[in-house]
């Protein structure tokens, strides 16, 4: 297969600014019509070529006259043109029930549905299948009325009438040019919750949220989130909607979360459907964040899009900065923001040192698919968000300003982004810059000095890892807040200030300190980077009490457990005292809110704390950390009744207290079952009764879960036959078993693959089990090898079906250098092995192969 490359962009030799599309659906034989107008870009001899995957072309016509002289190289579509201007049209025939990739026009339950970023228009009709095309669409959609009663695509509705035999037309118009990745049509017997927006110019806008008829009352909070997010955008950023009308729709078989269409948003279901019942707290911030995300597209993404792909960090980085402070607004930003970097930290930081890594902005891929990461979309945004805090607000909001006005209505890089920043800024972001240029996390080690007479001195050292490809690495601008703060009363010596880190090293001199000064450094996270800072065990718990930014108080406890976990792997010392005694005062710190208790108090994961350390022993982090875990339960466990009996509600209510509640009260509860199991066990299945809601029916049945009570067993029969016949509880029924810490999870896991709800045909359910077993450290890197075998047998299973899911799910596979030698040709095998595999996608042979590098 062949490696694209960024190097080798060259602009379209046609244009497309209209395109019309016929399409008379039906699930195994949908005849699609397409009319391009097209225009020679400059004066060059080359024909035209359309894009197309898996269809032939039944006729081709230019200006109208039916030719002969196309020809198919591979599955591109060669026209021969010889003026400037002309009309094609292609008739193709597709099959929409037999696709089971779910990119480019697929059945979901009764519905039909459409996925075309990046590259699924082509599986549709033949075209220039590239974002820097931009056409106004018209589309005709003719279906079986009774089958298909409501028909959408982007745009606004221009036309609709019935036909003879049973079947009926719709007809839509957007008129903003638009990529093809950005097309989306619709149909089924769907239901919608309407509201209507004002926007500031005082135009009313009609939105809808379409679902099958009985999930409407789950769909209340997405609407909200929509028209909330709809005031924030104008409010903080200015951008007022554009068409008369937005729609939602919601599906049950979705390689991804959702996607932006002009217009048209399609959503898995499970970022669209909740109720007290069914959703956790977890789903309904996931769903505000994502239902936000979409709508921020409609300007970063679709108004302003990408010129390649190479550049989609362009939207994405910059769409995520956007939805996680819009969420921040919504609740408490500093949660928030220790929410955001522990996803970080978990799926990108691993990405990023590993033989997957990659810059924001990569060089070259085979599959495109491959590249919709955790370094594209979260380390992406960690690089605005550093513009945004280099600049100031509003240096920053008159950059966005300046972007989105310059390049509306076109396909922009990533470089026309920062030339934004720069001109409105006032700053030269030239060395900035790399940070699109090179992968790797980069590592700050610092080290602060007390010298006589109150001065001290703090040395900075910066280096980024070599990453594939990438041996050599330049020095950074990494902007790095900090605070000094008096070791004997906890008092700030200093203000905050940003200090940028642009060269290798640097000093930094402080006077006139009057205690011993302790150092707070990357305050709020102000730079995607892994600092290491020697600080005693004393000095972190003197931060987690009286730091005044309250992720540098969670980071600072969080640094004190990771040292006394790593200690105890390393020469099995545990010495946990410190740990306890930072934990008791957080606990009794009464200005502190519930929310953030429940997150300072959170024990760090078994693979951060493997990712501290130089080769990875599962067992042995996970022994350490159940003890930790069982020594703060017990040593504290007046305190986790106390917070488990105060923070009880009522009744359910969703608001940012309560949600904090229910966060503190069940971490409590997970300490005091680590304190006394039965004790624990029994009172969390009174709570998985008792509970009017699932944040904390789920939570008890993952306490359990992890536990060898009879408690178990029942609680999971009861969730089942609660939920038999709702997909997205049946989703938690399998994630929560195979996150399970207990010693036969590998065993029970691979039983679960033959349950008779397990499909790999609906992603979600493949993410479920399979995807969430593979980041069970313990489970997945079990002695045997079977966790290895397991991943690797469903990942050529599902290739067959789904290569994009399927290569999603293959990353946990290629960590085997962080393992001892015998886990890691474990691995290794199993990678030779998919790489053998006959007829194996290009999505998964690009993800195997790298990963054995
Ligand atoms: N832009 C889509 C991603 C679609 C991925 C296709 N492989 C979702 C989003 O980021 O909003
Ligand atoms: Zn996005």
């Amino acid at each position: 297969p062949a490696v694209t490359r960024r190097e080798a962009y060259q602009p379209p030799d046609w244009h497309v600014p209209e395109l019309a599309l016929d399409i008379d659906l039906d699930p195994a034989e949908t005849r699609v019509r397409a009319t391009l107008s097209v225009i020679r870009a400059d004066a060059h001899d080359r024909p035209l070529r359309l894009d197309g995957a898996g269809q032939v072309p039944l006729s081709v016509t230019v200006d109208g006259v039916a030719i002969n002289d196309w020809r198919l190289e591979g599955e591109t579509l060669v026209v021969p043109l010889d003026g400037s201007a002309h009309t094609i049209e292609t008739e193709v025939v597709i099959a929409p029930e037999r696709n089971t990739q779910l990119m480019g026009l697929y059945a979901s339950g009764g519905l039909l549905c459409t996925q075309c970023e990046a590259e699924g228009f082509r599986r549709i009709t033949y075209f220039p299948d590239r974002p820097d095309v931009l056409a106004r669409y018209t589309v005709r959609i003719t279906a079986d009325k009774a089958r298909y009663p409501v028909l959408l695509a982007n745009g606004d509705p221009i036309a609709s009438g019935d036909l003879e035999d049973g079947r009926h037309w719709a007809e839509w118009h957007d008129p903003f040019p638009k990529p093809s990745y950005l097309f989306a049509l619709v149909a089924g017997d769907l239901a919608a919750n309407r509201a209507s927006f004002t926007t500031i110019s005082g135009r009313e806008v009609a939105l809808a949220i379409w679902v099958r008829e009985r999930d409407l009352p789950k769909t209340g909070h997405a609407l909200d989130a929509l028209q909330a997010a709809m005031a924030w955008d104008e409010a903080v950023y200015g951008r007022e909607y554009d068409l008369g009308m937005f729609n939602i729709v919601a599906v049950d078989d979705f390689n991804f979360g959702a996607m932006e269409n002009k217009g048209l948003n399609i959503f898995n279901s499970r970022y669209i459907l909740a109720d007290p019942d069914t959703a956790t707290d977890q789903d309904y911030d996931a769903i505000a964040g994502v239902v936000a995300h979409e709508y921020f597209h409609n300007w970063s993404g679709d108004r302003v899009t990408c010129r390649d792909w190479f550049q989609l960090s362009l939207k994405e980085g910059f769409t995520v900065y956007r939805d996680q402070s819009f969420s921040a607004d919504q609740g408490s930003a500093a949660v928030k923001r220790i929410e955001d970097v522990r996803v970080l930290r978990a799926a990108q930081f691993p990405e990023d040192a590993g033989p997957l890594a990659h810059p924001i902005r990569p060089d070259s891929y085979l599959e495109i698919a491959n590249f919709y990461t955790a370094t594209i979309y979260n380390k992406g945004a960690e690089v605005i968000r550093m513009m945004a805090t280099i600049l100031g607000p509003e240096a920053f909001r008159a950059a966005t300003d300046l972007y989105f006005d310059r390049f509306d209505g076109t396909a922009a890089t990533c470089d026309d982004f920062v030339d934004c920043m720069e001109e409105a800024g006032g700053v030269d972001l030239t060395q900035f810059r790399l940070w699109y240029s090179q992968a790797g996390t980069p590592r700050v080690v610092a080290g602060l000095a007390g010298q006589p007479g109150g001065r001290a001195m703090l040395t900075l050292a910066q280096h980024v890892p070599a990453t594939p490809g990438q041996p050599a690495k330049q020095a950074m601008v990494l902007p790095l807040k900090l605070r000094l703060f008096g070791a004997d009363t906890g008092r700030p010596l200093t203000d905050e200030r940003l200090v940028l880190l642009d060269s290798p090293t640097k000093e930094i001199a402080f006077d006139g300190l009057a205690e011993r000064p302790v150092l707070s450094i990357n305050r709020s996270f102000s730079a995607p980077v892994i600092v290491e800072s020697a600080r005693a065990a004393a000095d972190l718990a003197l931060l987690s009490a009286h730091d005044d930014d309250p992720f540098a108080r969670y980071e600072a406890m969080q640094q004190l457990m990771l040292d006394t976990l790593v200690a105890a792997v390393t020469h099995g010392r545990a010495d946990h005292a410190a740990a306890v005694e930072a934990v008791r005062h957080i606990l009794e710190d009464a200005t502190l809110e519930p929310a953030f208790i429940g997150e300072a108090v959170l024990l760090p994961s078994e693979s951060f704390i493997g990712d501290q350390l130089a080769v990875v022993d599962p067992e042995a982090i996970f022994r350490a950390r159940a003890a930790l875990r069982r020594d703060l339960g017990i040593a504290l466990e007046p305190l986790w009744r106390a917070a488990y009996a105060d923070n009880a509600a009522g009744h359910y209510e969703y608001t940012p207290a309560a949600k904090g509640c229910r966060r503190l009260r069940n971490v409590a509860l997970d300490y005091i079952a680590a304190a006394d199991p039965q004790g624990g066990a029994a009172l969390a299945f009174a709570q998985f009764e008792g509970t009017d809601n699932m944040t904390d029916r789920q939570a008890a049945l993952t306490t359990l879960a992890g536990g060898t009570s009879d408690a178990r067993i029942a609680a999971l029969d009861i969730f089942y036959n609660r939920y038999s016949d709702n997909a997205l509880v049946l989703d938690k029924w399998f994630s929560t078993q195979a996150l399970s810490t207990r010693d036969d999870t590998a065993q029970m896991v691979e039983e679960l693959a033959h349950h008779p709800d397990f499909t790999l045909a609906n992603p979600n359910r493949a993410r479920a089990l399979v995807g969430a077993f593979a980041v069970n450290q313990r489970a997945f890197h079990h002695p045997s090898g079977r966790g290895y075998r397991f991943l690797a047998d469903q990942v050529i299973a599902l290739d067959k079906l789904n290569p994009q899911t399927a290569a999603r799910l293959l990353p946990p596979l290629g960590r085997w250098r962080r393992v001892d030698e015998h886990r890691a040709q474990s691995m290794r095998a199993e990678l030779e092995r998919i790489v053998a595999t006959p007829g194996l996608s290009k999505d998964v042979l690009e993800q195997a192969t790298r990963s054995l590098d």
